[in-house]
């Protein structure tokens, strides 16, 4: 007690004596150099120069990150499970405050100028540090030599034709590329049926479903599989019918396609209606809750690998999967889980190498070792791709499960 008081009234006799210092101070200023420069000496004095590079150096490295993602259109389910997981992402980075990160979003529609519109945007207007997206690798092949020129590092979280990170420097991604997935679904799906005969679907107009389908077929030459027919389609075709008979008369053991989901779905809706209940393996664009909820029960028997897989018994799957779900009310699906890594990535980058310089930014995300997300532990290879096994998966009763 004693010594709080004595403490207090010292305290009391210092703040009196530093009232007249700055009084005085500030007397003596507004003499010399006039009354308008009194605002300004005062804030100094409170706030001065040192104090606030100290407080800036200890804070969070503040950084504005553009993302470019397919809201709106035939393919929104891709992008709104990307935009949710981006979003769950910053709040828990900014709640962390190592990193102060503003996202800036931009609806790419699918569309390969609007993906380029706003990559403009972002990189020349708001001045990002880094950008995640966009989400199909048609509007990265816009997007990526637009960013790599401009020095900005670009994280694509669901592009997985073959070639994006080898557009440049700047270009990773943590999504695996269908050389890596397709071979070991197939693979898989082949050893499981004991297949000899297949079919193959593919989109000729998207470079996601070009690649898919290169890889397809190279995977089935090797392992002297009889490629019975090779069948192409567009982007929102509705009518499947002359595909698939030809398909159905000459009795495949396994279709493979390569498609979005908007087109795999139906795809795979018309096939069960007529009577063709073979497995189907698809590539990354299959990797959706959508291909279920359009397809219904047709989707059942459809194989895909993937690096997420939500039902993993792991703490941090099973942590991320039900904040997710409380925020969302839904799972998170792969492109929700590659989005939340995509940015935490960034944001490690940013944090390591402790300012929002674009080069700095780049070379400290090529650094990273081992990183813990939930798609598992994630580093870059020597092109900027994830180093990372798939898991394959089927769809069995509705739900992707686990394909043995
Ligand atoms: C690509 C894809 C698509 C399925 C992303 C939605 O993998 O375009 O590369």
């Amino acid at each position: 007690m004693k010594y709080k008081n004595s403490g207090g009234i010292l305290m009391k006799n210092v703040k009196i004596l530093m009232l007249a210092l700055t009084l005085m101070l500030a007397m003596f200023l507004a003499a010399c150099g006039g009354g308008g420069n009194e605002a300004t000496t005062g804030e100094s004095e409170t706030n001065g120069q040192a104090g606030g590079d100290a407080e800036k150096a200890a804070g969070p490295v503040e950084a504005k990150i553009g993302v470019i993602s397919y809201i709106t259109g035939p393919g929104a389910g891709y992008g709104e499970a990307i935009t949710n997981g981006v979003k769950l992402a910053v709040d828990e980075l900014n709640a962390k405050g190592e990193v102060k990160i503003d996202l800036v979003i931009e609806d790419s529609a699918g569309k390969q100028e609007q993906a380029l519109s706003a990559a403009q945007k972002l990189i020349n207007s708001d001045n990002v540090t880094a950008l995640l997206g966009p989400t199909l690798s048609t509007e990265m092949n816009v997007v990526g030599p637009e960013a790599d020129l401009a020095g900005v590092p670009t994280m694509g979280t669901s592009v997985t034709a073959q070639g994006i990170p080898e557009i440049g420097d700047y270009i990773f991604r943590d999504s695996i590329p269908e050389s890596l997935a397709i071979p070991a679904s197939m693979k898989k799906a082949v050893d499981k049926y004991g297949a000899k005969k297949v079919a193959i679907m593919y989109g000729n107009d998207d470079v996601f479903t070009q690649s898919g389908f290169d890889t397809m077929k190279a995977t089935a030459e090797e392992m002297g599989l009889e490629i019975l027919t090779i069948e192409t389609f567009q982007k929102g075709q509705s009518d499947y019918n002359a595909q698939l008979t030809k398909i159905k008369n000459l009795k495949p053991e396994l279709i493979l396609c390569s498609a979005l989901y908007n087109e795999g779905a139906v795809i795979m809706d018309q096939a069960r209606k007529m009577g063709l209940d073979i497995p189907f393996v698809g590539g990354n664009g299959f990797n959706s809750p959508e291909v279920i909820k359009i397809a219904g029960d047709a989707a059942n028997g459809l194989i895909v690998a993937t690096p997420w897989f939500g039902g993993k018994d792991d703490q941090k799957v099973q942590d991320f999967v039900k904040k997710y779900k409380d925020a969302y009310g839904k799972d998170p699906d792969q492109f929700a889980a590659q989005a939340y890594d995509g940015l935490y990535l960034l944001a490690e980058a940013i944090k390591n190498a402790g300012e929002a310089d674009r080069d700095m930014v780049r070379d400290a995300l090529a650094e990273i070792k081992d990183f813990p997300g939930v798609l598992g532990n994630m580093s870059f290879d020597e092109v900027g791709d994830i180093v990372m096994e798939p898991t394959v998966l089927v769809i069995d009763q509705g739900q992707f499960k686990l394909f043995e």
